[in-house]
């Protein structure tokens, strides 16, 4: 166990003046258990903790960081902007170039409006979706996550599933009154939703890959499926790709399946770590969003000039030849040699890798399949997850801090960093034969 002293003062201290001693409730270790590690610095692939316990990092700040923690480019560029100040409220040129970076990228989408949050971008997108539409019910899934909007705290997943929550007290009944459920996965339930509410549907949200119960890939046809319902039923197809975009592949998982969104959200890598989100799609859709047409929404810091600054270094550094395809062979060597070690150690694992995104679901029971919400929390073993993610902390790798949260890779991620954290895995899966031999 590595000394967590003052981690654990910082705890007992934030704990007094901030609820749970976090300000988003995931980083808490709620499902893991034990004293959240309070970071100091990150460099790379590696975090710094208050105890100056160094760590290979897999949470990459839940996504952004796909070039590593400090990377020079972005904070070279930072750096200069800051110079020149960090907020104006007026319009910038960087906000246009950060914008048909994002155009070039993700063919889907024509224009763009950026936000602070991946919650603002798909509380947005839906706000619109219900304007262009003048529909209000919504389908999301079971387990999806999609920030905090009362509409979408709806059996969420992410810090909702971590924690077990119901739901969250306080989002009234009427607010989630227009939003319908379905199963991940489960294109038969969509298509009874459309014919119970023909012509009141305004849209249907989904994550490409269901990364906000772990890792759930979509089954073969399912997004497909879905946009052909919307196209049939007049209903938006909203791919929430704020954690998906620019990691499942460079032009986000609607590459990957050849898909064509009516909107998109985007958040986490287009900020390179500073807040940013964005709704995004087809012109004539976002051309009803004020001032050019009549949705309001707004932002005193939306396009802030150093969080485009960070996007735009991010984005312009990960589409330099060969950098987006070296992380994603290094995803896969890592996920191979997890795999292999599970194996090798009779361990039931299930795992998957999409681009630069990966996760490893602990089995209860070989075999035991999950692909959506109720098999996750069926079949997940969480229990022997929290023993795992504690004995890799110990070992200096630091994994998602709940089994229902994917694992990113980064640029700076190499040979050293993947030969730690597999001799590491090797470690702990043998113990875990150990344990339950004596
Ligand atoms: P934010 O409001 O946290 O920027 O984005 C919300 C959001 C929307 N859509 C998807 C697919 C997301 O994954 C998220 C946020 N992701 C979580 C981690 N799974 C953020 C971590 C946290 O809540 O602290």
């Amino acid at each position: 166990m590595n000394n967590q002293q003052n981690s654990e003062k910082l705890f007992a201290a934030a704990r007094r003046v901030i609820p749970g001693g976090v300000n988003s409730p995931v980083r808490a270790f709620r499902s893991v258990g034990g004293t959240p590690r309070f970071i100091q610095r990150g460099r790379g692939a590696y975090l710094w903790d208050a105890d100056d316990n160094s760590y290979v990092d897999y949470v990459l700040s839940w996504g952004p960081l796909i070039l590593g923690h400090a990377h020079p480019a972005v904070v070279a560029a930072l750096h200069s902007a800051l110079d020149n100040g960090t907020s104006y409220g007026a319009p910038t040129a960087l906000e246009t170039e950060l914008a048909e970076l994002v155009i070039d990228l993700v063919p889907s989408i024509e224009m763009i409006r950026f936000v602070n949050s991946g919650t603002e971008a798909t509380m947005s997108a839906l706000r619109l979706a219900r304007a262009a539409t003048g529909r209000d019910k919504i389908i999301k899934f079971s387990g999806c996550y999609h920030g905090h909007a009362d509409m979408l705290l709806v059996q969420a997943g992410s810090g909702v599933a971590t924690l077990g929550l119901p739901d969250s007290p306080g989002v009234p009944a009427s607010a989630a009154a227009d939003t319908l459920i379905a199963p991940y996965n489960d294109l038969a339930a969509v298509q009874q939703l459309f014919a119970a509410h023909s012509g009141q549907i305004a849209a249907v949200i989904v994550e490409p890959i269901a990364a906000n119960i772990g890792f759930v890939p979509p089954a073969a046809g399912f997004l497909e499926g879905l946009q052909a319902l919307c196209r049939q039923g007049g209903a938006l197809f909203i791919l929430d790709e704020v954690m998906t975009g620019f990691r499942a592949a460079l032009g986000g998982a609607q590459e990957l399946w050849g898909l064509d969104p009516d909107l998109t959200c985007l958040g986490k890598v287009i900020g390179g770590g500073l807040p940013v989100g964005a709704y995004a799609g087809k012109r004539a859709i976002m051309e009803l969003v004020a001032p050019a047409g009549p949705m309001y929404q707004a932002g005193t810091l939306s396009g802030n000039p150093l969080a485009m600054t960070a996007g735009l270094a991010t984005l312009r550094t990960l589409v330099e030849p060969g950098v987006f395809e070296r992380i994603v062979r290094t995803t896969a060597e890592l996920v191979m040699g997890i795999e292999a070690a599970a194996a090798e150690y009779d361990v039931p694992v299930q795992a998957g890798f999409a681009g630069t995104m990966f996760g490893v679901y602990f089995l209860k029971s070989p075999g035991a399949v999950i692909s959506d919400y109720a098999s996750a929390k069926e079949n997940a073993d969480s229990q022997r997850y929290a023993h795992v993610f504690h004995a890799m902390l110990d070992r200096g790798v630091y994994l998602a801090p709940s089994q229902f949260e994917a694992g990113f890779m980064s640029s700076t991620h190499g040979n050293l960093e993947i030969d730690i954290t597999l001799a590491a895995i090797h470690d702990v899966f043998d113990g875990l034969n150990e344990a339950a031999a004596s």
